[in-house]
């Protein structure tokens, strides 16, 4: 297939990725987009953020875009992919669809309408909304749609009838080793060029952290083969000359003989990866093995690392398995490598206070005047949907100060500065602000501040993926 094939033809489904994703590749929707191709059915990708940016998103410029689109395409159906942080630009998508074409059947899917689907159905502009995983989902409802039958029989979808909203039961979780690799050409060229892709090797997670809902979404974790991750890595370097800049994967076993394959095959390929390039995982996920000399010579050169607290009674609320010994002796079996190693804290989370605050900064500090971990970044602890928090906030003691959805965002609109979308009993925003100040402090002490954040002095600077995205642009 030509890769460069944008919008050939005429796309049936176009499936929307919001503005504030920025210049991302987003897997969501082009896995979608890519399967129903595979399949057969005519899909196309709209990121939105090739037409505007995060900070002059309104609904003029979006109604621009989709009536070009419609014009262009007369699709059948239109989605888009909705987090929490995006939910009201997501409304506004819809809200023009149906203004622009009331007959274009509009679905709403990703982790915000999955947890909240009730909410999601109510507006009067969303007809569909998929819940969970939605390849398979969404290939059955466009045959349904297409042959014109009921939609009752597909799983995982809650739609209108007759002024009643039904939801069919939750589906079961598809066989990845269906998907095809993820198909770029879906994307307009010149936006995976200069923008960035991430790679993801799984989907899911073996833990079960009560701060985040990926267990809950995703079921346990499944592997994708090897070779649809190679494949991916080859095309963004190849056909964009726009190298790959981070495996995606909730934890990835650092050292483990899949990893160790993985690296083998980069380096007998001679792969070229981004400059920054990470992998995300956990301090209990590091096997120092042969595995972890593998890495040489891969580019993959940063290791960023779920740390969250030094607080053992927060690790133990969290559910997150880890314990300071633990966190120390993973950051430790890092050091030995050539890799720099990026914790990520929070802080306020139930359990939290000024008192255990000053555990985690001890443990912190400890870390980094060891050299056992090179860099950290703080941020505040949110109770997302799909939580035990967002669905009992009151037995949390939590206390919601930004109720605006779009406020759940840590970074692009407030220019780089982190406030609390909440505060706890006995913990309160203002003691959190200066916990995350004492937290800066210590960093910016060591000078260790990771690669996408704003140097000291540069604050008003939006920091962003773009931010990342240009220097390590410049560097390639
Ligand atoms: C890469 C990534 C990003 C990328 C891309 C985001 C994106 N929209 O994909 C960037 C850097 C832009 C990003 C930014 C942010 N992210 Co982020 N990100 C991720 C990460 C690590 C992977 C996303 C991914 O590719 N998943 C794999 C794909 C295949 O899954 P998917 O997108 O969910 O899509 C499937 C289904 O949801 C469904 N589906 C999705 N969309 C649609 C649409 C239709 C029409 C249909 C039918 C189905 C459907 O089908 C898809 C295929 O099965 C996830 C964690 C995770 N493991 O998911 C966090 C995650 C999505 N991010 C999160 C957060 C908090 C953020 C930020 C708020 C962080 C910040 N900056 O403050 C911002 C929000 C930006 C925004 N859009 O407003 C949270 C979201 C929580 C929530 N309730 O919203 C997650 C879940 C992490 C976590 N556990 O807390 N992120
Ligand atoms: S925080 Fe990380 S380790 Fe914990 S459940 Fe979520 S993805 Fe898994």
């Amino acid at each position: 297939m030509n890769p460069l094939n944008s919008f050939p033809k005429k796309k049936k489904c176009i499936l929307i990725s919001p503005p504030e994703n920025g210049k991302c590749s987003t897997r969501g929707v082009l896995s979608l987009a890519s399967f129903l191709e595979a399949a057969g059915y005519p899909a196309g990708v709209v990121p939105l953020a090739d037409s505007m940016r995060v900070e002059d998103i309104s609904p003029e410029k979006i109604e621009a875009v989709l009536s070009d689109v419609i014009r262009e395409n007369d699709p059948t159906v239109i989605g888009v992919s909705c987090l929490t942080a995006d939910y009201h630009t997501c409304k506004d998508i819809l809200r023009i669809c149906k203004q622009l074409n009331e007959n274009i059947v509009t679905l709403m899917g990703g982790i915000h309408p999955t947890f909240l689907d009730q909410d999601c159905i109510a507006l009067p502009f969303v007809d569909i909304v998929v819940r969970g995983e939605g390849e398979w989902t969404l290939l059955e409802l466009l045959s349904a749609l297409e042959k014109g039958g009921g939609l009752h029989h597909i799983n995982g979808i809650n739609f209108k009838e007759n002024g009643q909203v039904i939801r069919t039961p939750d589906r079961s979780l598809g066989n990845l080793s269906e998907l095809p690799p993820l198909n770029f050409g879906l994307l307009p060229y010149e936006f995976v060029k200069e923008g960035y892709s991430y790679g993801m090797m799984s989907r899911g997670c073996a833990f079960n952290c009560t701060f985040c809902a990926d267990n809950r979404f995703w079921k346990g974790v499944r592997r994708f083969p090897l070779s649809r991750i190679i494949h991916e890595m080859e095309t963004l370097e190849h056909v964009y000359k726009s190298p790959m800049v981070a495996i995606e994967d909730n934890m990835v076993y650092l050292g483990s003989e899949q990893f160790s394959e993985l690296c083998r095959e980069i380096k007998q390929r001679k792969i070229r990866l981004g400059p920054q390039f990470y992998v995300l995982t956990r301090t209990d996920c590091i096997i120092d093995s042969q595995g972890m000399k593998d890495m040489e010579g891969t580019g993959i050169c940063n290791v960023v690392l779920g740390i969250e607290t030094g607080s053992p009674k927060v690790l133990k609320m969290m559910n997150k398995k880890t314990s300071p010994e633990t966190i120390i002796s993973g950051c430790e079996k890092l050091m030995k490598y050539d890799l720099v190693s990026i914790g990520l804290w929070m802080i306020g989370h139930p359990g939290d206070s000024a008192e255990e605050s000053e555990h985690s900064l001890e443990l912190l500090r400890h870390l980094l005047d060891k050299g056992f971990l090179s860099k950290a970044n703080f941020s505040y602890f949110t109770p997302w949907p799909g939580t035990r928090f967002f669905e009992d906030m009151e037995k949390y003691g939590i206390e919601i100060l930004k109720p605006e959805w779009s406020n759940w965002n840590f970074r692009s609109k407030t220019g780089g500065k982190r406030e609390p979308v909440c505060q706890l009993k006995g913990f309160s925003a203002e003691e959190m602000e200066v916990y995350y100040k004492k937290a800066q402090e210590i960093i910016d002490q060591y000078s260790a501040r990771p690669f996408w954040e704003p140097v000291p002095g540069a604050e008003k600077v939006s920091v962003s993926f773009e931010t990342y995205n240009k220097s390590v642009k410049a560097t390639v």
